[in-house]
């Protein structure tokens, strides 16, 4: 039954039936009562949302000094790292030109003890493929194997000095007598402690009879002989292995092929300690910055409550939604929230259609053969605690719910409050209205 037209000067229903007494006045006081829960909802939102205000700008204060800062000490480190790369970069030149140098000492002391810098290129290359081919497995070889390639390249010629020995045959050779004599040292030594060995068995083979013989016979256990004083000596060392000259002379090659300075290892570390920390910085400053830029709603409520996080009370599942991160039903991921509209984004074609106070969580956990989950949720004005309530799955996989909060509580949504219903704005423009009610709104 449309009872409208019971306050809109007629007196009686669309269907010709009186309106009963008072009826019209019934309903201005129910509307008014409703009004007035509003409002004082409206009036601890607004002070609550007062507090947010503040705490936003608090927040957006620090992060916008923060990245100040932050912008000053990269810039300082960056000119920092410049100087300390030029650094490390001559101190690199010195190292490489001290390590060829070094190197190159190396290499003319096993070219001239090899006699390898009086072959010709030729010579020298017929010697390279004479190794390969002979895949020379140790050190005496290789002398060897240099030995004959002089002793071809002395054939054709009258250079004395290529028949002669080079140093490195010299020490070679004796290297070799060495040796043979630590070999066969070596060989005695062993069997000395191989014969040691055997009499101490014996001599324990022998204790132990006796004692096992006494105790058969009841007799009292002879006391073990004491160790010859032989067997208490200690055990004659084996004589130490010698390198080959020749390998003394490549180990030291190798080792100046990985020279390195202390300065230049101590400007390399600086360099790297302050690119690290120039990173860290920069990173930080990014987040600072992507801080800044975000949207937060209007008056920035909504950075206020950035990382909190409202949880849904009773219900099948427990719904949780955290600002700027994850909305779950219990742990399913109904998404991440997108960021909210801006007010000064441009691409948004109609802002009047942008509802400010909507979030929205998307690219949940993929539903079953439908879309990835997402959520929902709209703001209404109230004053805090926030609460998550009315959560539901329109269709499946997509959620929709409503959160009460402060964020919401601004001008705009006393307004609304104040505007006379629908129905009866309607019928004011339609024929005059025997009621007018104003209400003036509270002025802060
Ligand atoms: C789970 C919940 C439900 C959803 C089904 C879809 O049970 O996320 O909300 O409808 O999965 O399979």
């Amino acid at each position: 039954m449309d009872t409208t037209d019971c306050c809109d000067g007629s007196d009686e229903y669309a269907s010709g039936a009186a309106c009963p007494t008072g009826e019209c006045q019934r309903r201005m006081q129910s509307f008014q009562a409703e009004r007035a829960d509003q409002l004082r909802a409206l009036e601890d939102g607004q002070r609550d949302r007062r507090q947010l205000m503040e705490r936003a700008k608090k927040l957006l204060d620090e992060a916008e000094a923060s990245a100040k800062e932050l912008e000053a000490r990269a810039e300082q480190l960056r000119a920092q790292l410049e100087q300390l790369e030029a650094r490390a970069a001559e101190e690199e030149r010195l190292e490489a030109e001290e390590r060829d140098r070094q190197v190159a000492d190396k290499q003319d002391v096993l070219l001239r003890q090899l006699g390898l810098d009086q072959l010709t290129q030729r010579q020298l290359a017929t010697l390279v493929l004479d190794m390969a081919r002979s895949r020379i497995a140790n050190s005496d070889d290789t002398v060897s194997l240099i030995r004959s390639a002089r002793e071809q390249a002395a054939a054709g010629t009258e250079e004395q000095s290529l028949k002669d020995p080079t140093q490195m045959d010299d020490s070679a050779s004796a290297y070799k007598k060495r040796e043979d004599t630590r070999r066969r040292e070596t060989k005695r030594i062993e069997r000395e402690i191989e014969s040691r060995r055997k009499k101490k068995e014996q001599r324990e083979k022998e204790a132990e009879e006796a004692r096992a013989k006494a105790e058969a016979e009841g007799a009292e256990v002879p006391t073990p002989e004491p160790a010859p004083a032989e067997e208490e000596e200690e055990e004659p060392k084996l004589p130490e292995e010698e390198a080959h000259p020749l390998d003394v002379l490549l180990d030291a090659l190798a080792e100046s092929k990985g020279f390195s300075r202390a300065e230049t290892t101590a400007a390399r570390e600086a360099r790297d300690e302050v690119e690290k920390q120039l990173s860290t910085e920069e990173k930080s400053l990014e987040d600072a910055k992507n801080l800044l830029f975000k949207s937060y709603g209007p008056d920035n409520v909504f950075l206020a409550l950035k990382d909190e996080c409202v949880e849904s009370a009773g219900g099948a599942y427990k719904y949780k939604i955290c600002f700027f991160g994850k909305a779950t039903q219990d742990h399913t991921s109904l998404g991440t929230m997108k960021d909210l509209p801006s007010e000064t984004d441009e691409t948004e074609k109609d802002q009047e259609d942008v509802d400010p106070y909507r979030l929205e969580f998307t690219q949940g956990t993929k539903c079953w053969n439908g879309p990835h989950r997402s959520l929902t949720v709209d703001v209404v004005c109230g004053p805090l605690p926030m609460e998550l309530y009315e959560v539901e799955e329109p269709s499946t996989c997509v959620y929709k719910g409503k959160l009460r909060a402060p964020l919401a509580c601004d001008e705009q949504h006393r307004a609304k409050i104040m505007a006379p219903p629908a129905d009866v704005a309607r019928a004011a423009a339609a024929t005059p209205p025997h009621h007018i009610e104003f209400e003036v709104p509270a002025v802060f």
